[in-house]
C-alpha cells in the first residue's frame, strides 16, 4: 500500500478536491457515532461537516465500532480523515470530511469507549448498527433478553457487548456523576426507530435496574430520524480507482450517490450541530416520512435484491435494466404500495416513487443485490409487511408484495433455484435453512414453515390462511418456473 490520506497530504491533494473548510486541529469532540460504516461517513457525517463549516461549534465525532476494528485500521493511520465520492452516471464528485477525530474498537479497549460515552462535553450519540444491532424481536420490538450480547443486561459487572448496553452502562455512570443527560439518535431503518431505542434501552436497564430504568423512560431523549442515502460497499478496484486520483491510498473512501436526505424530530435534550442549516429537515412529526422510505423505497429495494439475486442479477441496476423486473417494480410501486402510503406533507409520492427507479438504475453505484438481501428477518417487517397488513385491511390485493415475500422465503432456505447454495447473512440463517431443508422444494411445506416464524410475521399473519395462499401460489410459480414467469403472471 502506497502513502496514506491523513492531515499531512491534505495540501497536497488535487486542487479539485473539496476539504473541510475549518481547523481539523481545533474541532473538539461532542458527538459519539456508533457503527462508523460506510452509511455514516456517507450520511451522518457529510452533515456534520456542513454543520461545522456553516455554524461552527465543537462537534467532532469520536467512532465507536461495536465488533470488528475495521473502521480503526481504516481512519486512525489517516487522523480520521476519508473522501466521500458522490457518483452519478460517469461523473464522481470527490468530497474529505473532516469530523472524525478518532475511533475506538470497544471489544478491544471497553474503558475507552465508556469513557468517550460519559465524558461531560459530549452531548449527543449518533447510531447506525442496523437493525439487528437493537437485539429486538423485529415484528414486536421487545428486547430479546436471552440474546448471548445481552448477557450484561443481567449482571452489570461484566462488560457490556452490544450498543444497548453502552448506552444503558454510560447512563448509568453519566446519572451518578450528575452529568447532563446526551440526546440519542438511532439512524437506523427501523420504524419508530427512536422510540424503538427508547423502549431497547428501558426493558435493558429493567433487567437489574428499575429505577434506572424509569430515568431513562423520563429523562433520556431519543427523536425519530429518517435517514436516506444510498451507499454501497466499497470494493478493492474502487480503493484502486481512488489512489490513483489522489495520488495516496485512502482506506475509508465510501462511495454514495448524488441524493441525501434526513428527517429529525426536533427534541433534543441539549444543542445540536447546525444540521438544519446542512440541508436536513427538523420537525414535529418524522413518522410519515419514515413510513413513505421504509415502505417506498427499502420494500422495493429488498424486492429488487431477492427477486434479482434468484434471477441471477449481482447487481440493483441490471435487475432495473431488464423490462420485465423493471415493470414489476414499477407495479409494485404503483399499484400496491403508494396507495398505502400516508403522504408526508408536502410530498409528491408519485414523482417521490419515480425518482425511486431513477436512483435505483444508477449504475455507477454498483450495488450488489446480495448487500440488500442481509438480514431480511429483521428488514422485512417494516418494509413489506406492514404494508401487507395495510392491503389485508383495506381487502386490496398485494401479490406483488407477496412475491418479494416468497423471493425472501427461497433465498433464505440458502438454496437458489438453480440449486446453488446461497451465502445467507442473517441473525435467523439456521432457522430458515432448516425450513428449506424440511420444505425440500414443496411451496406448500416453505410457506408453512415460514410463518411459523412468529418474531418475523406477527401472530396476525402468521394465522392467516388468505395470506398463505397467496404466498403459496407466488412460491410455486418461482421455485417451477423462474423468476421472470413470476413476475409476468402478475402484469
Ligand atoms: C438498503 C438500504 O441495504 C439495504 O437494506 O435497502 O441500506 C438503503 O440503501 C438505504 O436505506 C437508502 O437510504
Amino acid at each position: 500500500m502506497g502513502k496514506r490520506l491523513s492531515n499531512a497530504v491534505l495540501d497536497d491533494l488535487p486542487a479539485a478536491l473539496r476539504r473541510p473548510a475549518y481547523v481539523r486541529d481545533e474541532l473538539k469532540a461532542g458527538i459519539v457515532h456508533l457503527g462508523v460504516g460506510a452509511f455514516h461517513r456517507a450520511h451522518q457525517a457529510v452533515y456534520t461537516d456542513d454543520a461545522i463549516e456553516a455554524a461552527g461549534g465543537n462537534w467532532g465525532t469520536i467512532g465507536i465500532s461495536l465488533r470488528s476494528s475495521t473502521a480503526a485500521t481504516q481512519l486512525n493511520p489517516q487522523d480520521g480523515l476519508f473522501c466521500v465520492g458522490s457518483r452519478d452516471g460517469d461523473r464522481e464528485s470527490l468530497r474529505a470530511i473532516g469530523n472524525i477525530r478518532t475511533i475506538i474498537t470497544a471489544p478491544e479497549n471497553p474503558a475507552a469507549a465508556l469513557a468517550a460515552l460519559t465524558a461531560p462535553e459530549i452531548g449527543l450519540v449518533t447510531l447506525t448498527i442496523t437493525e439487528k444491532g437493537y437485539c429486538i424481536d423485529p415484528a414486536s420490538g421487545k428486547l430479546l433478553a436471552d440474546h448471548d450480547d445481552l448477557r450484561h443486561a443481567h449482571d452489570p459487572t461484566l462488560t457490556p457487548q452490544s450498543a444497548i448496553g453502552y448506552l444503558v452502562e454510560a447512563i448509568r455512570v453519566r446519572q451518578r456523576a450528575g452529568t447532563a443527560p446526551f440526546t440519542l439518535i438511532s439512524c437506523d431503518n427501523l420504524p419508530a426507530n427512536g422510540a424503538r431505542l427508547h423502549s431497547a434501552l428501558i426493558q435493558y436497564a429493567a433487567v437489574s435496574d428499575e429505577a434506572l430504568a424509569r430515568f431513562i423512560e423520563t429523562d433520556i431523549a431519543c427523536p425519530q430520524t429518517m435517514i436516506d442515502r444510498i451507499v454501497p460497499a466499497t470494493t478493492g478496484e474502487d480503493l484502486d480507482r481512488i489512489e490513483a486520483v489522489l495520488g495516496c491510498r485512502d482506506a475509508g473512501y465510501v462511495k454514495t450517490e448524488p441524493f441525501s436526505q434526513w428527517v429529525i424530530e426536533d427534541r433534543f435534550a441539549g444543542p445540536v450541530p447546525a444540521w438544519d442549516r446542512a440541508g436536513a429537515m427538523l420537525v414535529s412529526a418524522v413518522g410519515p416520512f419514515e413510513a413513505a422510505k421504509l415502505r417506498l423505497l427499502n420494500g422495493p429495494h429488498s424486492t429488487i435484491a431477492y427477486l434479482g439475486y434468484l434471477a441471477g442479477f449481482e447487481y440493483v441496476h441490471e435487475v432495473m435494466a431488464t423490462p420485465e423486473l423493471r415493470r414489476c417494480i414499477t407495479e409494485l410501486m404503483e399499484q400496491e404500495i403508494l396507495p398505502a402510503v400516508d403522504p408526508p406533507p408536502g410530498l409528491d409520492l408519485t414523482a417521490y416513487a419515480r425518482d425511486l427507479r431513477k436512483r435505483f438504475g444508477n449504475h455507477a453505484l454498483e450495488h450488489r443485490t446480495w448487500q440488500i438481501a442481509m438480514d431480511g428477518s429483521q428488514k422485512l417487517p417494516q418494509r413489506l409487511l406492514d404494508t401487507i397488513r395495510r392491503r389485508i385491511r383495506e381487502d386490496r390485493r398485494y401479490d406483488r408484495l407477496a412475491l418479494a415475500v416468497a423471493a425472501w422465503m427461497i433465498y433464505a432456505t440458502g438454496k437458489g433455484l438453480d440449486g446453488k447454495r446461497i451465502d445467507v447473512r442473517d441473525p435467523l440463517a439456521e432457522r430458515t435453512a432448516e425450513i428449506g431443508r424440511v420444505a425440500d422444494g414443496s411451496a406448500s411445506r416453505l410457506v408453512e414453515g415460514f410463518l411459523k416464524l412468529a418474531d418475523v410475521f406477527g401472530e396476525d399473519l402468521s394465522a392467516d390462511r388468505a395470506f398463505a395462499a397467496t404466498l403459496e401460489a407466488r412460491a410455486e410459480t418461482l421455485l417451477a418456473r423462474g423468476v421472470v414467469a413470476a413476475v409476468e403472471e402478475l402484469s
